[in-house]
Formats: C-alpha cells, sequence, structure tokens
C-alpha cells in the first residue's frame, strides 16, 4: 500500500532571508550546564531575530571559557580572539578602521575586573559602537576556579577557600564612566537576555551587558553567590523589558502609566514595564542609587539600569569619514610627499 509522506517544513527565515542555522557556529567544547552556553544560545537567537548580516559582523574576546564562546555563533563571520584583557583596544582599532561592522564582544569577569579593567573604564567613557558582554562567574574558569574581582565577600570556593575582598560592580562601573547602555541579566533568564541582547544590537553606542553566567564545574556549589540556586532565589527583576525593532509593525498593548518607552537611535524602541517603582533608565544617579542598594541587601538586581541614546558614539565624535577607514585608496589616506615637505619647512 502507497504511504504519502509530509515533506519537512521550510525553516523560518528571517528579514535577509537567513535561516537560523546560519546564525550558530561550532559546537560548543564548554562543560554541560556552563551558562556561557546559555549566553552563547541567546546571542544566536538574537542576531537570527535582528537579521544582523553575518558578513558584516565582527566578534571579538579576550582570554578564558568566555571568551572561546564567539566560535559557537555567528559562524559566517569575521573574529578576533585577542590577548587577555586587551579585547576592547583591538575592537576600538577593527571599528574604526571599518565602521561598517557590526562588533560584538565577550569577556569574563576576570578578563574585565581585574586585567581589562583599565581598558574597560576607557572602552566605556569612549562610546564605540560594540556590545560588550560580561559572562560573569566569579571564577576564573578556564584556569581552575579562582576568585574573580566580581566574587562577593563571603563566597565561598569549591576547595572551601572563603573571599574576603570587596567585589566590584561592574555596572556601577560602567555608568560611572560614561556607558550608554548598561543592563544586567541572568544566562538562565532566556526572555529577558534575548530581549535586552536584540536593543543592544540596535544601540549607536557601547552597550555593556553584565550577564551572571553560573560556571557549573568551579562555581555552583551552596556558598556560591553566582550559582544557578543563589541567583534563582535572590534576582529581582527591575523591570519587565520589552523591545520593538523599527522594521516591524507591532501593535501596543502597555498601560502607558506604566510603561517608559525608549527610542533607539535606528528607530527602534525598547520598552521598559516598571513593576515595583519608578523607574527611568535615563537618570544614571538613579540607576546608582538602586545598584548600591541591591548590593546592600543581597540581591541580584536583573534589567536595563541606564539608556542614554542621544551620546553621539566613537566615530562620530572623530567626526570620521563615510566610507570605512579600509577601503579608502592609499593615495586618499596617505598625504603626498609636498605636504610632508610643507610640514617640515614650516618647522625649519
Ligand atoms: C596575560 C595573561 N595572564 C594570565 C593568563 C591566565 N588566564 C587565562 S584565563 C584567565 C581568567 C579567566 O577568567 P574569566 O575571564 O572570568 O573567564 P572564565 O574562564 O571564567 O569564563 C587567566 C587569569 C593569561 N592567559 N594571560
Ligand atoms: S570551567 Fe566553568 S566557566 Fe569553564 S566551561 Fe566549565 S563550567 Fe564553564
Amino acid at each position: 500500500m502507497a504511504t504519502t509522506t509530509t515533506p519537512p517544513a521550510a525553516p523560518k527565515l528571517n528579514r535577509l532571508g537567513l535561516p537560523q542555522a546560519d546564525y550558530r557556529g561550532s559546537k560548543t567544547t564548554l562543560c554541560a550546564g556552563c551558562g556561557h552556553n546559555a549566553i552563547s544560545e541567546r546571542i544566536v537567537d538574537a542576531c537570527f531575530e535582528m537579521g544582523v548580516d553575518p558578513v558584516h559582523f565582527l566578534k571579538l574576546s579576550g582570554i578564558g571559557c568566555s571568551s572561546k564562546t564567539p566560535a559557537y555563533f555567528v559562524g559566517r563571520s569575521f573574529g578576533f580572539n585577542s590577548v587577555h584583557g586587551r579585547m576592547p583596544s583591538v575592537a576600538t582599532g577593527a571599528v574604526l578602521a571599518n565602521r561598517s561592522m557590526h562588533a560584538l564582544g565577550v569577556s569574563g569577569d576576570g578578563d574585565t575586573a581585574s586585567i581589562g579593567l583599565g581598558q574597560f573604564i576607557h572602552l566605556m567613557r569612549r562610546n564605540l559602537r560594540l556590545v560588550y558582554i560580561i559572562e560573569d562567574n566569579g571564577v576564573y574558569g578556564l584556569t581552575k576556579g579562582q576568585f574573580s574581582a566580581t566574587a562577593d565577600i563571603g563566597s565561598v570556593q569549591k576547595s572551601g577557600v572563603v573571599n574576603e575582598m570587596p567585589p566590584l560592580d561592574t555596572c556601577s562601573l560602567a555608568i560611572l564612566s560614561g556607558a550608554t547602555f548598561v543592563a544586567r541579566s541572568f544566562s538562565g533568564d532566556k526572555k529577558q537576555l534575548l530581549t535586552i541582547l536584540k536593543a543592544a544590537l540596535a544601540h549607536n553606542g557601547t552597550v555593556m551587558i553584565d550577564v551572571i553566567s553560573p560556571c557549573v564545574t568551579f562555581n555552583d556549589h551552596e556558598g556560591s553567590t553566582k550559582s544557578y540556586k543563589y541567583v534563582l532565589d535572590h534576582e529581582e527583576a527591575l523591570q519587565e523589558v520589552s523591545f520593538v525593532p523599527y522594521y516591524e509593525d507591532i501593535a501596543i498593548d502597555y498601560d502607558p502609566g506604566t510603561t517608559a518607552d525608549v527610542e533607539m537611535h535606528d528607530g527602534s524602541h525598547l520598552r521598559l514595564r516598571k513593576l515595583a517603582h519608578d523607574f527611568d533608565p535615563s537618570n544614571a544617579q538613579q540607576a546608582l542609587k538602586v545598584l548600591g542598594e541591591a548590593h546592600t541587601s543581597g540581591e541580584v538586581l536583573t534589567g536595563v539600569f541606564y539608556i542614554d541614546t542621544k551620546k553621539p558614539n566613537f566615530v562620530q565624535q572623530l567626526d570620521l569619514v563615510d566610507e570605512p577607514l579600509a577601503f579608502l585608496p592609499l593615495d586618499q589616506v596617505r598625504p603626498p610627499r609636498s605636504v610632508l615637505d610643507e610640514v617640515m619647512a614650516s618647522l625649519a
């Protein structure tokens, strides 16, 4: 008897006509259950849903388990795995040389808050167009679990060692240094992380997202304040976040009295639904206050703390030509001999 088989459904395509599979990378080599894997998956989803063009996508990282992850998303793009803590300088050079690239950097809390702290602060104050993600597990995972500078006082290492140093709060530091989009999320919160990542891809400046990302091998035990259990018990969402890309026609059904609507530079909108209190993400002082209060009460506050869509990005501040520098012919980027002679003569 003849049987009929239904052909498999065609994969869903995004606005560039690409399937989600085109946004995947190679298979992860990280430990099963590592929070960093979940973040890579959300980056795949966000790039697919936002229709990021892989040909104009640049992935950067430093050194660490987290810094290995750009290999696991958007495979057919550009990538640079830099020296420990030095990704911001490489990103700055790359974006200045080719302003048409959409850059996303992945760092760890060790890579950012210890060896790379100086670079991090200068990146935040320059407002380079870059999505900078810290995969924050409170330890140096790759070198077997030493405390990082984001580990909380009193958190306990797998070996029983107790941390006595106060933690750095990367979100407060980023706001104080001049960053224009600052958020915190949790690798296990699919919906919130995806929404924040989509908004981040639309932002015309530096985005700093600190994502609590448990290290299941060295920091997911009782006594850790970056474990799955601790964060699930202590996470408090600052606001319910939703994002409307500019190319989609979506009806708004939020109560105007409880919603802040932020227009991104590209015309898309980030909507923040305030829950417990009236939070204004354009107020840096208020953001620092709620971060300080959460720290004192031992809560992990998540959400978008601060956004400024008006400040020009680094390329705009430098007033660079529209044509990417990397494509300009040599006779346009290098002054002729006669100009040098003139300069020398003026100094004589
Ligand atoms: C200049 C330099 N110093 C030290 C190291 C050793 N090292 C490798 S990864 C790392 C820390 C990684 O921790 P983190 O950035 O938090 O990433 P994770 O592995 O936890 O994702 C260190 C200290 C190095 N590779 N290079
Ligand atoms: S050691 Fe920790 S941070 Fe590294 S891959 Fe394993 S779980 Fe992730």
